[in-house]
């Protein structure tokens, strides 16, 4: 590993959807969980609102880490841990996956040569540690190297780039055990009727209305309504038991995910809370999940919902929507489900980290 004291850790910065991390390989990491966290944490110049000392972007969407490696286990090519960096508070956390971050994952990959290119392009199965699932990306390689250049767009990043289509399986109960961890597809908490579900992340689903809000609000707006946010992170914490993620004070899980009619042709239109700010967008498989609420019957999200016939959910979000495909058997049950995003090279190079903290 790179020594910290003696000068720069390598590190790829990367927009991956509408996020952006930095990707390390885990050989160039501490192997003890402390003392990687803390790197990262001088890394992305955190707790501070501003991240003014480190690489963060002062935004829980910029302030992320993968840490990639061969892979452990035979079904993959490579492993990908996912990190959220706090921006405000000393914690790092791998509570959760991250589907944004997942798409840059496969370039970085073979950037770094743990992937070989296969062709014009090259299929990566990426086995995601937090939640032991693997996806498959699919990578544009032309001429023997990633191309980031095409016609892909995603609302919420300007422009259009090479896509990368993201296939998943299994991937129910990620983190919860369980699609429905409670057994139900309505809870009430907090005088609020809720959707405990997890394909892929876990999330409470709500209607708006009952929050008090119309849920066409923008980012900006909901993130300064703070009676909204006491309101919410109160359900969060009795959520996080009922989902089998324990206390969830410190844990960046499980998003709460208010829902309202489609105004803009959509599925559904969401407002996600990642857990204490609202999301720009939406993460991909919170999207996942919420179209995934949508296919049951009775539910704050299934009576709100506007099914597609043709499999493509467009989860509208606050600067547009998100495509989720799902497929599902003869009983309606979700069977697989895929996104496609883009991804970005942004810089590569060494990153210098700030003062650490003294061990305790
Ligand atoms: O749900 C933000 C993001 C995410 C996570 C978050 C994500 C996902 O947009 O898979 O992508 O929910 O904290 O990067």
């Amino acid at each position: 590993m790179s020594d910290p004291a003696a000068g720069g850790i390598r590190c790829l910065w990367m927009r991956g959807g509408t996020s952006k991390g930095a990707y390390f390989l885990a050989d160039d990491l501490p192997a003890d969980t402390a003392r990687r966290d803390a790197l990262l944490l001088a890394i992305m110049g955190s707790p501070d609102k501003a991240q003014i000392d480190g690489i963060g972007g002062a935004d829980p969407l910029t302030s992320k880490v993968a840490v990639l490696g061969p892979s452990s286990r035979d079904d993959a090519d490579v492993d990908y841990l996912f990190l959220q960096v706090y921006v405000d508070e000393a914690l790092v956390s791998d509570a959760q996956g991250c589907g944004n971050i997942l798409a840059g994952v496969g370039p970085a990959a073979i950037e770094r040569g743990l992937v070989a290119v296969a062709g014009d392009e090259t299929p990566v199965r990426i086995h995601m540690v937090n939640t032991g699932e693997v996806a498959t990306a699919r990578v544009k390689t032309p001429d023997g190297r990633v191309s980031y250049e095409g016609d892909a767009a995603i609302d919420g990043v300007p422009g259009s780039h090479a896509p990368v289509p993201l296939m998943f399986q299994d991937i129910a109960g990620s983190m919860s055990g369980a699609l429905l961890p409670t057994g139900n597809a309505v809870d009430v908490i907090g005088g609020v009727e809720a959707t405990l579900i997890d394909n892929g992340m876990p999330i409470v689903v709500m209607r708006a209305a009952d929050l008090g809000i119309t849920g066409e609000e923008s980012r900006e707006t909901l993130d300064q309504d703070e009676r909204l946010k006491a309101r919410l992170e109160k359900i969060r914490l009795e959520a996080g038991p009922m989902m089998n993620l324990g206390d969830v004070r410190e844990k960046s899980v499980p998003k709460m995910t208010l829902v309202s009619a489609p105004r803009a042709g959509g599925t559904i239109a969401t407002r996600s809370f990642i857990p204490h700010r609202c999301h720009a967008t939406i993460g991909v498989f919170a999207a996942v999940s919420v179209a995934t609420a949508c296919t049951l019957k009775g539910t704050p999200a299934g009576e709100l919902a506007s099914l597609p016939e043709d499999g493509r959910f467009l989860v509208e979000h606050p600067t547009g929507a998100a495509e989720v495909l799902i497929e599902r058997d003869e009983t309606g049950a979700v069977t697989a489900a895929g996104t496609l995003r883009t991804a970005r090279k942004l810089f590569d190079g060494e990153v210098f980290p700030g003062p650490l903290p003294r061990p305790s």
